[in-house]
């Protein structure tokens, strides 16, 4: 049942079009897709990312989303994971951060057993 509450809310999202933030990262001809309803804040995030070979999107496996920001003057480096949820091929993710700024996106996903890794940044 909450799965498919859960597709709904999705399949909403997409047919109402409101995401105001998306970025799209590429690795070795995959199109790593982060979508959110508004932009990143410090707090509770949540977003979807799909990951998508010609433009569809595909099921992977062990998909990991991590955050990072390097160490500063007076700060150590923080590492914040989201919880991600897959629902079909479109994957929930939460995150909470501790702080805004320029976080390091590293996105983690295995298909066809080969392993990949996805880069990019955020800043808010
Ligand atoms: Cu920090």
């Amino acid at each position: 049942m909450h799965k498919v509450l859960a597709l709904v809310f999705v399949g909403a999202l997409f047919v109402s079009n409101a995401f105001s933030f998306q970025k799209v990262l590429q690795t070795n001809g995959f199109e790593v897709v982060l979508e959110s309803q508004k932009n990143f804040v410090s707090g509770k995030n949540d977003f979807t990312i799909q990951v998508k070979s010609n433009n569809k999107a595909l099921k992977v496996e062990n998909l990991s989303v991590r955050f990072i920001m390097p160490e500063m003057p007076g700060m150590p480096k923080m590492v914040e994971k989201a919880e991600i949820t897959p629902h079909d091929s479109i994957y929930k993710g939460v995150v909470y951060f501790p702080h805004g700024g320029t976080w390091q996106i590293r996105v983690g996903f295995s298909s066809d057993k080969k392993d990949y890794q996805a880069k990019g940044s955020i800043d808010f």
